[in-house]
């Protein structure tokens, strides 16, 4: 059988560090899932198809990595796809007690189990929400994000 693994996150938009750490997955299973979470009460910069659609584009060259959103618990997602392992980045000390109780929660509800990467140092202190802030505000992120997001958050917040 094939070896599935899933990298679940809000992805709004993806960044260098998100990509990292699926790139780093995909080379350890055979099948990465990329799960773009619906979160109700978090109205997201992009919508979801426009997040899938830049996910898609920036890993297609791995070769094995699939893109959907899911509404629901993670663990769910899991168990109808048969996927017994979630994949996450550690950024530092401060995601770790928080990645701990969804960890020992995710395990306690359906057994499924959580793998940390450690983030590569170049990226652990990035964030969606800092990349949107910056860009916002007209700072560089040119470095932080693929070209492809680059140009849709800057055609994005012309919009206003
Ligand atoms: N370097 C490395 N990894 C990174 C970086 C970086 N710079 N930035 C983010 N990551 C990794 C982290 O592992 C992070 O967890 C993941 O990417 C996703 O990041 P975000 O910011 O896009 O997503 P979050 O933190 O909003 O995602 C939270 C989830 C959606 C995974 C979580 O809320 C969830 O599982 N929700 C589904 C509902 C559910 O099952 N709830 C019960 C949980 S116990």
């Amino acid at each position: 059988p094939l070896r599935r693994a899933v990298c679940p996150g809000s992805f709004d938009p993806i960044t260098n560090g998100h990509l990292d750490i699926i790139a780093r997955a995909s080379k350890l299973y055979d099948v990465v899932h990329v799960a773009v979470m619906i979160n109700k009460s978090k109205q997201g910069l992009f919508g979801v198809d426009e997040r899938i659609e830049l996910i898609r584009q920036v890993t297609a060259e791995f070769g094995n990595v699939e893109v959907e959103s899911f509404h629901g618990l993670l663990v769910d997602f899991c168990k109808e796809r048969d996927i017994p392992a979630i994949v996450k980045g550690l950024r530092a000390v401060s995601d770790f007690d928080y990645e701990l109780q969804m960890a020992q929660m995710n395990n306690g509800l359906s057994g499924v189990e959580t793998l940390f990467v450690p983030t590569n140092p170049a990226y652990s202190f990035l964030s969606s929400s800092l990349v949107k802030e910056v860009a916002a505000w007209g700072g560089d992120i040119a470095h932080l994000v693929p070209p492809v997001v680059l140009e849709a958050l800057n055609k994005r917040l012309a919009q206003g």
